[in-house]
């Protein structure tokens, strides 16, 4: 379409006119913006159509990866680079007086996700297609995807969300494609021949109608594709219901993406939203696979479905259904395909983000799925019985269905070939603890896969000055293969090198300052440590801990004159959900406690605290390059791997953190002179709260510093907030702070200092952040679905 700049402009102008109807001169950016996409979605369609035809006519093993939530972020910055065209773009767009960086800030960030489940999803489509896998993202097309924070008086206030205000360059509607989905009704059982069918009548249906979007990978002409489901009216409308309701009753399945990660509210709606992604993906897979195959007996020898999390998991049983009642198969075929095609990964062992349906909930709606759940549950309780005689307690523990309730993550074990967890600490826990009746069932099921994060967005997009002096000293193969970054190694011990990695944070600092100022009016001292912790706002992320901490440098600078440090700028970003007050009242204190700081002459030089409002993936792009220290401090156990971490470490920052999820792999790979570790460990938390034995209040009493910041809670240091934080004071001592962090707190403090000892002695720092860099390519998402590719799908590259 262009080879150069002279042609990109050419096409450019002449497109702008075709498609906004004026001449340049009067285009606006928006204008120019969804000219240039529309050019990049004509530049990569032959690829895609080819990138199928390939896959049909290979009849290659194609993996789809089932998500609820995909958070992608922008995709025009990412689409040109991983295109390598973004350079002829640029200076193209220079010559007509156009920003390319302004004309990215145009797009809206596509936030379908919550926080690290639907980033992994996203960062795992980028390695899929560069990586040539024949692998596609499912998820849903939510009109609004995650909330817009506003901070008004230092209190989160939710706006509802509206990237598709403007429309959306980068898909198509693909109408013809559209799938029924049933809900509600009855199952008509009937004999034919001595054999039983099943017929889900009187449902209610709905119209799943795909929108595709291109996953372009990097230099390669692999366009594999992200299937997002719109719910939309079917034809035939329910007679019971007025036109109205059925309309807004639908809609409502892919108007709000759920703004939590850990508790599910509004169920209905939540296992309506499951059901309609699961029944739309798995329709379309089987049809598409029937149209070539002309039978489903192979199906898992050519399709490979993974559920991300249980949110997915009814795949499960609509797979059995459509084996059972569509195309006629015993049960055994049916389960022998259904189990070797699907796959599954745990997120989390926290208890409320485990999903239990209600029986009463789930089986009016699903009735028919609901049937096959139960005869999956019973199939499984009799082999259990067979292999554990006698044992009620353990069955009990193990059912799928029990006290009412459907435990998807019950399953998801059973009815997969596979399931992992996300970090090596995390897997282990899985085992051992909270799925060990399991793993001592069927142990060849489980398997650990470390997460990773693609580098190419993280790295090579977010921070060209980093990349620009990797690629100096090392040469470009780190780009598509990231392990390549290792020979970063022996740069660590060159001062000339260090010194342009100093220079490379420095610009990003000032850069991230200036944005800083721009957003809070609050000037940073771009010369002091850039201290970060940039995730949702969870108790068990601990950002009390480091407020805590906060309080505790500024009243000993307020008291002790002989007391100073380096001066440090401690940069938040956090979203709570909703109806998480708790979370919502650590947001205030981190601004109560910036108001305070920041505006005290006393300690304001060499503290700042920082709150950036409405976090989301854009805004994560600008942090990660100019931090200096990555907060990665959860309560041992609790974050199964955190990926925030890589992306930090990627970028030169050195990790202050506990024992948890995928830090303990950063330690192992970068060694403990590199990091910063502290607090328990995963063995002691989880022994304390099998065994008792933690009493917050003798640290509480017997550590001055912890008793003054905790008062300082409720004892009006804060005046304007009278007793807003009491809930906080209460969390830590009346209810035995659950999550450690006075346990914790002189650990931290102690570390806290090694941290700014160390980056007081320049070269010893940046020595820490060359090596960091240069360990962080086994965290490249390339390695992560490498690894998922060879020892749970068997899919193999298209081009090989
Ligand atoms: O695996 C991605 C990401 C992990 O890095 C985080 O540690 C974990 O908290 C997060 N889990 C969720 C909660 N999901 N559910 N259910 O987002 O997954």
């Amino acid at each position: 379409m262009f080879s150069n700049k002279e042609e990109f402009k050419k096409t450019f102008l002449k497109r702008l006119e075709m498609l906004c109807g004026k001449r340049f001169e009067e285009s606006t950016l928006r204008d120019q913006y969804n000219t240039l996409g529309n050019m990049v979605r004509e530049y990569i369609s032959q690829n895609w159509i080819q990138t199928n035809e390939r896959n049909r006519a290979r009849k290659q093993k194609q993996v789809y990866y089932l998500s609820i939530e995909f958070l992608l972020g922008r995709l025009l910055g990412s689409n040109l680079l991983n295109l390598g065209i973004r350079n002829v773009v640029e200076e193209g767009l220079n010559d007509l007086g156009i920003r390319l960086d302004d004309m990215e800030e145009v797009e809206a960030d596509a936030g379908l996700g919550n926080g690290g489940l639907g980033r992994l999803a996203a960062c795992f489509l980028d390695s899929l297609a560069s990586l040539d896998l024949p692998g596609h993202g499912c998820g849903i097309r939510y009109k609004h995807g995650l909330f817009d924070q506003k901070i008004v008086d230092g209190y989160q206030v939710e706006l509802p969300e509206q990237w598709l205000r403007h429309g959306n360059v980068w898909e198509i509607r693909k109408e013809e494609l559209a799938v029924e989905v049933n809900f509600w009704g009855k199952v008509e059982i009937s004999n034919q021949n001595g054999r039983l069918t099943f017929r889900h009548i009187d449902s209610e249906k709905v119209m799943a109608v795909p929108y595709d979007m291109p996953v372009i990978g990097y230099d390669t002409k692999t366009v594999n594709t992200l299937r997002l489901w719109s719910a939309e009216p079917a034809k035939t409308f329910p007679p019971h219901k007025s036109v109205m309701q059925y309309k807004r009753e639908t809609e409502a399945i892919s108007e709000f993406l759920y703004p939590d990660d850990t508790h599910d509210e509004g169920k209905i709606l939540r296992l309506k939203q499951q059901y309609f992604l699961v029944a739309a993906s798995v329709g379309s897979i089987v049809r598409a696979h029937r149209r070539q195959h002309g039978h489903l007996y192979e199906l898992h020898k050519y399709v490979a479905i993974h559920v991300n999390d249980t949110h997915p998991v009814l795949a499960i049983p609509e797979l059995m259904r459509i084996l059972l009642d569509e195309e006629g198969m015993s049960w055994e075929d049916a389960w022998h395909i259904t189990t070797n095609t699907i796959s599954y990964t745990n997120h989390t062992t926290l208890s409320e983000a485990l999903e239990k349906w209600p029986i009463h909930i789930f089986q009016p709606l699903l009735p028919r799925i609901y049937m096959i759940v139960e005869e999956i549950n019973e199939r499984f309780c009799r082999e259990l019985w067979n292999h554990y005689p006698g044992d009620w307690k353990r069955i009990e523990e193990m059912a799928i269905i029990a006290h009412g309730l459907v435990k998807m993550a019950h399953l998801a074990i059973v009815g997969s070939h596979s399931v992992n967890g996300v970090a090596k600490l995390h897997s282990e826990i899985l085992k051992k603890r909270e799925m060990k009746r399991f793993y001592e069932f069927q142990p060849q099921k489980f398997n650990n896969k470390t997460n990773g994060v693609t580098h190419r967005r993280w790295l090579l997009k977010a921070n060209p000055e980093l990349s620009s002096l990797i690629t100096k000293a090392i040469g470009t193969s780190w780009i598509k293969e990231p392990q390549a970054l290792i020979h970063l190694k022996p740069y660590a011990f060159d001062s000339s090198f260090l010194q342009e990695l100093a220079n490379v944070k420095q610009q990003r600092k000032a850069k991230l300052a200036k944005r800083i100022y721009e957003k809070t009016g609050i000037v940073v001292n771009e010369s002091s440590i850039f201290d970060v912790q940039v995730k949702r706002l969870h108790a068990y992320k601990r950002q009390l801990l480091n407020v805590l901490h906060i309080m505790y440098l500024y009243n000993r600078l307020k008291e002790d004159s002989s007391f100073s440090i380096y001066p440090r700028t401690f940069i938040f970003g956090a979203k709570a959900s909703p109806g998480y007050y708790y979370a919502k009242r650590i947001i205030k204190l981190i601004h109560s406690v910036a108001e305070k700081v920041n505006n005290d002459k006393k300690t304001n030089e060499q503290l700042k605290v920082i709150f950036l409002e409405n976090y989301r993936v854009s805004l994560a792009e600008e942090i990660f390059p100019a931090a200096d220290v990555s907060e990665q401090i959860s309560t041992a156990s609790k974050e199964a791997s955190g990926t925030g971490n890589m992306k930090f470490m990627m970028n030169g920052a050195i990790t202050l953190g506990t024992l948890d999820g995928a830090n303990i792999e950063i330690l192992e790979a970068v060694g403990e002179e590199n990091i910063f570790i502290f607090g328990l460990t995963a063995e002691e938390v989880l022994n304390y709260y099998q065994n008792g034995g933690y009493r917050a209040h003798e640290y509480y009493h017997h550590d001055k510093r912890i008793k003054q910041v905790v008062d300082q809670l409720v004892n009006g240091f804060f005046p304007d907030v009278h007793d807003h934080f009491e809930p906080i004071y209460d969390s830590l001592l009346t209810q035995n702070d659950e999550y450690f962090v006075l346990r914790d707190f002189a650990s931290y403090v102690e570390t806290q200092e090694k941290v700014e000892e160390a980056y007081r002695q320049r070269e010893r720092w940046l020595k820490m952040s060359a090596i960091n860099i240069a360990h962080s390519g086994c965290f490249s998402s390339d390695r992560t679905v490498q690894e998922y590719a060879n020892e749970i799908w068997n899919i193999h590259p298209l081009n090989k």
